[in-house]
């Protein structure tokens, strides 16, 4: 099954956000195999963002990503990071889709609320960022043979 980094940028802690963003995922059968509050540091965020370097937005991102406390969670499911992009919606939140979570609840690309990895290579470096393998909990849901 596959598995997806996701986080809810501290604009997201900042709005109390982060139950509404939790159910979004949640309800659309994903399932959360881990879990963590923490302030990135910088270290962390200049690992997080290395493709975006050179970029100009990338020292504002950094900045950002570390300027409060986010959320960091591993989700699992079929085909798991393209539904976690189809959840966020697009990158800036005036394209994103109404019913997504950029969408419904932000309107700067700077502070569009969640990261999701954008391929399953990717997830699996970024996980590995964030995550100890011993930190990503295997269990089932009760749920399972009703989502597919
Ligand atoms: P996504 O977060 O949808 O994967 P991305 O990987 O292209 O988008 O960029 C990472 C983040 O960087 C994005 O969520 C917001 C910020 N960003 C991207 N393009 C930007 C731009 N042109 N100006 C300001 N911030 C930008
Ligand atoms: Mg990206």
């Amino acid at each position: 099954m596959e598995r997806t980094l996701v986080l809810i940028k501290p604009d997201g802690v900042q709005r109390q956000l982060v139950g509404q963003i939790v159910a979004r995922f949640e309800q659309k059968g994903l399932k959360i195999v881990a879990m963590k509050f923490i302030k990135m540091s910088k270290d962390l965020a200049e690992r997080h963002y290395a493709i975006h370097k050179g970029k100009s937005f990338y020292d504002d991102l950094v900045s950002f990503i570390t300027s409060g406390p986010i959320v960091a969670m591993v989700l699992e499911g079929r085909l798991a990071v393209k539904q976690t992009r189809n959840l966020m919606g697009a990158t800036r939140p005036e394209e994103a889709a109404p019913g997504s979570i950029r969408g419904d609840l932000s309107v700067y690309t700077g502070q569009n609320l969640v990261h999701g990895s954008d391929s399953d290579e990717n997830a699996q470096i970024e996980i590995a960022n964030f995550f100890t393998p011993a930190e990503l909990v295997e269990y089932d849901l009760a749920n399972k043979d009703w989502i597919g």
